[in-house]
């Protein structure tokens, strides 16, 4: 028999798969309930902390960050936004999420998040290995699982209790779930996102229905504005010219309603698919996986990181019974509870995608999602429900019905 190399062995209780919002926020909340945990990651801090994606975060996510202490860059440099505005026509209408639900939401950058969520994991001297390679899970199906993994060429074992899958969309967790089901819709589209250097002239999001396409006004700071535009799903970027992009934004955000934006030299820009995704169940034995990893909505209703949030503040309650008081049913739990959240948050992804985007040249089509919009930039009832789920259910109690 031949051996392979020696590997250094940790004992933790939980071990987490990836260092998005999904991974870094579980490690704090279990953190707070008293349970250690080891974090590794497979690309470098100074990737994961620079990669542009969400904007918008709930109410029910701010609070979270706030009771775990983690909220003061959040609540000095994050733009609280009470409303948002529809635009078709050629009009601007607000919805008022504070008049009609008592709430805002707050634009942070999600890379923002991470940064704060390492710097004081970091500077409490908790662990996160980044840069990991080889990633491996075995034992599932018994309480002792084990993580392998390489860093700087040696070979390391993480023997834990529970695994938490947090290692988004193209992470391996969700492969270790067998027999299960897919939930899968792809869109006929894509987004087209830029960051510039320009300071944004509304304090609020522009959502653009136009009959050129779906278009997006939003920001990041009071220098910085992010856009996005619907392109083709199959679309390449280098067909974009700065020019073209400004010229776009020109014809499809309602610049004819008193409203005119600023551009500026463009820092980023990329091409996102959109998608809605779900697989269930989210655990098997002793793995359990949470945001992107089980699940994507396009991202019209800004719900991909809060809802990845969401599920690791179940999951968390769930470990703390499950390692502190021994009560290993609890897991059984889990799918059922997040799925709820998800479900309803998928149809507010899809049903904002559907109002919002051009999808063929069907007249019937365009005349539904016209009337749609002067629904709910009429009547009260119609624009509560967009507000209501836009600014976020709370967590754990919450109009998803009763947990199983
Ligand atoms: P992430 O952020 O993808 O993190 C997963 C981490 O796991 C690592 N990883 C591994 N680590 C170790 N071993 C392996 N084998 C690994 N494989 C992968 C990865 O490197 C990564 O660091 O998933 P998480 O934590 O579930 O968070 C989900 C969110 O990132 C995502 O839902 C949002 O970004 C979606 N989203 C939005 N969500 C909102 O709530 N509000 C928004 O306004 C919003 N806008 C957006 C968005 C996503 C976008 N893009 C680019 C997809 C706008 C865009 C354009
Ligand atoms: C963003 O600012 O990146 C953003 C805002 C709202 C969305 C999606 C993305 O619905």
């Amino acid at each position: 028999m031949t051996c392979g190399p020696m590997s250094v062995v940790t004992d933790t209780p939980v071990a987490i798969i990836g260092a998005g919002p999904a991974g870094l926020t579980l490690a704090h909340l279990l953190k707070a309930l008293g349970i250690d945990s080891v974090v590794i990651e497979r690309r470098d801090r100074t990737y994961v902390e620079q990669r542009v994606r969400a904007g918008v975060l709930e109410h029910p996510s701010v609070e979270l960050f706030r009771e775990l202490g983690l909220a003061d860059r959040l609540d000095a440099d994050g733009l609280s936004h009470r409303g948002i505005e529809l635009a078709f026509e050629g009009r601007r209408h607000r919805i008022d999420f504070l008049d009609l639900v008592g709430h805002s939401i707050t634009v942070y950058g999600q890379q923002e998040i991470v940064k704060d969520l390492i710097a004081a994991r970091l500077a409490a001297g908790d662990p996160i290995v980044f840069d990991v390679d080889g990633v491996s899970i075995d034992d599932i199906d018994t309480d002792s699982p084990v993580v392998s993994y390489t860093h700087e060429g040696d070979r390391h074992q993480l023997r834990c209790r529970i695994v938490a899958g947090c290692d988004g969309f193209h992470g391996l967790s969700r492969d270790h779930i067998d027999d299960g089901q897919v939930f899968n819709r792809d869109y006929p589209f894509a987004w087209l996102g830029i960051l510039a250097q320009a300071a944004p002239t509304l304090d609020e999001l522009i959502y653009a229905n136009h009959e050129r396409g779906f278009a997006l006004y939003s920001m990041r700071s009071p220098t910085i504005t992010r856009m996005y535009l619907q392109v083709p799903a199959d679309e390449c970027i280098e067909t974009w010219s700065d020019d073209r992009i400004w010229s776009e934004l020109e014809l499809r955000l309602p610049t004819g309603d008193g409203f005119s934006f600023n551009t500026g030299p463009i820092l980023e820009r990329g091409i996102t698919a959109m998608r809605s995704f779900v697989s269930t169940p989210m655990r098997r034995g002793s793995l359990a996986i949470a945001g992107d990893a089980a699940h994507i909505v396009p991202p019209t209703g800004a719900k991909g990181m809060n809802l990845a949030i969401a599920d690791v503040a179940v999951l968390a309650e769930i470990i703390d019974d499950v390692v502190t008081r021994s009560e290993a049913e609890r897991l059984d739990d889990y799918t059922d509870t997040c799925l709820r959240r998800v479900w309803r948050c998928q149809h507010f992804s899809w049903w904002m995608t559907s109002m919002l985007h051009r999808f063929d040249d069907d007249p019937f089509h365009r005349q539904l999602q016209l009337s749609e919009l002067r629904l709910v930039t009429s009547s009260p009832a119609a624009a509560i429900n967009l507000a209501q789920n836009y600014v976020g259910i709370a967590l754990g109690n919450s109009f998803v019905g009763p947990s199983p």
